[in-house]
């Protein structure tokens, strides 16, 4: 298992820590002085300390403290900043950023404004269980300080009362070395599972006045203690036996890690089990999607026919970390009692709480190991005795040959013709539309696909992305973010980050012209009260005049390639753009796609209303 500490990795070992980012924004003229003498230079140490290499931010007088120690204290480099347009954007790319790696970068965000901004990719990164150290500032505290009305209206009493419902923890030191103390912590709560956003509001008054005395140094890594949490070896062996009985074992593949051994042993114990398994894009893939013991493609707002009834013949069901394992249940099973027995592999509880609802139904379990699924599948496997030698599974040729025509486009034909443009090039799928159907395009490696937003925070598609390109930035893997054109517009500006800090990355608009999602919801209420479903566009519908997306790119600097409206063009609009962006640029085609959701997810968005 991955201890805290073993995440903080130094940044010149992290894929993040690429020489031509680092070159970018030297402070000149430094006096060199390296001992901390001001409050925020014990911060800005900290953050040293723990090798967090970026922090994303947009600036402002609270912070201007920490602002000047980062830029002339310790020279713009780890952390390196990376100035944002929105705060939203700052902490999705703190968020993608997390995605890739498991590790926490930081962002920074002004006093109770900059943090108001902040809080739906907060509230994402939360949902999403990923490591992330936001720092804001307010005050000074001691108002005989505060400049006449600037100051005041932005100082809170309760600062952290904002984001204290879905972060992990918060603090307000009152000294520099409770500063020291308080991002120490805040780093090891954050990457800490179930990992989490945490939140630190530092004094302006504090940054800004003078050390008094040198604080005694101190060893960070001496306080990263490993906690992750663990399952006994009696939970471990009494899962085996019930998983060694089982005829139609299912597993529900949830909330894992990124790396490929922790993937392999999954392989492995499927293999082991004969189990099927079935997956969500909500969540990022955790199991080769076309791999023979995958049930049906992967859900998107519903689960397919082949899922429902693998969970329906099962007689054990092994949840590794399932979001909402009850809703999955309610969903195959109507209000039925699972006739299977349930294993559940989470320690998602520690972090659930009174005021945000995402830890779902309260599902049957019957023997809960309290720990995350890297750490319990291959002691599993081990209590099963290791890997069954089975006839590996033919695997399918990369890319399907893909024969595209002169018709109008369907998200189906943007991913064919999106996969075929990318041939053997190994991609990262940063993002993805609602629309998007989980059976076009196969995922067989762990960074083929990272997951969704994980709050359901239209908006967080553009930055995720930029961060998790950041990540991956020098590691030969080509990002792409699909993003519905909701999506774009609500987090564009998130592009001029990546284009200011050449941070390559391929952003595909799936322009329906419309908030879809919620022309499908209208449509429902219209056909239950006998309306005219037809109207379901208005106030939906994101045309007269159409938005050019491509041109919004190009606004922030990115290379635009204007809409495509025609299957025959989408190939080679595709290869023009994947060869800028593995020139090093950031490009976005627009591509205008018509309105509609694949069969099985309108079909559950519409499910009831067929009597009416
Ligand atoms: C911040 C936020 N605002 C509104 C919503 C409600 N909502 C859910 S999906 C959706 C439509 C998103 O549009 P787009 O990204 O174009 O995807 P489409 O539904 O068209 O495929 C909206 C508005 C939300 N989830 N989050
Ligand atoms: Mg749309």
């Amino acid at each position: 298992m991955t201890s805290a500490k073993a995440k903080l990795a130094p940044a010149a070992e992290t894929p993040a820590a690429h020489p031509s980012l680092r070159a970018l924004e030297r402070p000149a003229n430094l006096t060199g002085t390296n001992a901390p003498a001001f409050g925020s230079d014990v911060v800005a140490d900290t953050l040293r300390a723990l090798e967090i290499p970026y922090i994303a931010l947009n600036p402002g007088a609270s912070y201007r403290g920490l602002h000047d120690s980062i830029v002339n204290f310790l020279g713009n480099e780890t952390p390196q900043m990376l100035l944002c347009l929105h705060e939203e954007s700052a902490v999705a790319i703190a968020h993608g950023y997390a995605k890739v790696t498991g590790m926490a970068m930081a962002a920074a965000v002004h006093s109770n404004v900059g943090l108001f901004h902040a809080t739906m990719a907060i509230f994402n990164a939360w949902c999403d269980r990923q490591p992330v150290i936001v720092l804001g500032a307010t005050g000074p505290v001691d108002a005989v300080k505060r400049r006449p009305w600037i100051d005041w209206i932005h100082t809170a009493r309760d600062q952290g009362a904002i984001v204290r419902n879905y972060t992990k923890w918060d603090d307000q030191p009152a000294s520099p070395a409770a500063a020291r103390e308080s991002l120490l912590r805040a780093a090891w709560i954050a990457g800490t599972a179930p990992c989490g956003p945490v939140y630190i509001n530092l004094d302006a008054e504090m940054q800004e006045a003078k050390l008094a005395e040198p604080l005694a140094p101190i060893d960070a890594a001496r306080f990263m203690p490993h906690a992750d949490p663990t399952a006994s070896a009696d939970l471990i062996a009494d899962a085996a036996a019930m998983l060694k009985g089982a005829k139609h074992p299912v597993i529900l593949m949830g909330r894992v890690s990124r790396s490929l051994d922790a993937w392999n042993a999954r392989v492995a114990l499927a293999e082991a089990l004969d189990a099927k398994v079935i997956s969500d894009l909500k969540i990022a893939c955790g199991f080769p999607t076309d791999h023979p013991l995958h049930a049906g493609a992967p859900a998107s707002n519903a689960l397919v026919p082949e899922a429902i009834a693998a969970i329906k013949a099962a007689d054990v069901i092994l949840s590794l970390d399932w979001v909402d394992l009850g809703g999955a249940l309610r969903n195959a099973l109507g209000g039925e009692a699972p006739k299977a027995k349930i294993i559940c592999i989470s320690a998602d509880f520690h972090v659930h709480n009174g005021w945000s609802m995402d830890y779902e139904i309260l599902p049957p379990v019957d023997l809960m190991l309290p720990t995350a699924p890297d750490a319990a599948v291959p002691q599993l496997l081990a209590a099963l005795g290791g890997s069954k030698s089975r006839k590996p599974a033919a695997v399918p040729a990369k890319a399907e040959s893909y024969e595209p025509s002169n018709t109008p486009i369907r998200v189906d034909d943007l991913a064919r013709s999106l996969r075929a443009a990318v041939g053997e090039r190994e991609v990262t799928l940063t993002h993805l539309p609602l629309s998007w159907n989980g059976a076009t395009w196969p995922f067989r490696h762990p960074l083929d696909y990272i997951g969704s937003e994980g709050g359901g925070g239209v908006g967080g598609g553009p930055g995720i992305s930029v961060g998790a390109a950041l990540a991956l930035k020098g590691s030969g893997q080509l990002p792409i973010a699909i993003c519905g054109d909701g999506d774009f517009c609500m987090g564009v500006t998130a592009l001029w980050t990546a284009v200011h800090y050449r941070i390559p990355l391929l952003v595909v608009v799936c322009n329906n012209r419309s908030f879809f999602n919620d022309e499908l919801h209208q449509e429902r209420v219209a056909r239950i009260r006998n309306r005219p479903p037809e109207n379901r566009w208005i106030g939906q519908r994101i045309s007269d005049p159409d938005i050019d997306c491509a041109a919004l790119g190009t606004a922030q600097g990115a290379m635009g390639f204007p809409p495509v409206t025609k299957t025959a063009d989408l190939m080679p609009t595709f290869a023009r753009a994947i060869a800028a962006v593995e020139a090093g640029q950031v490009a976005v085609v627009d591509v205008r796609v018509e309105p509609g959701y694949s069969a099985v997810a309108t079909a559950a968005m519409l499910r009831g209303t067929e009597k009416a």
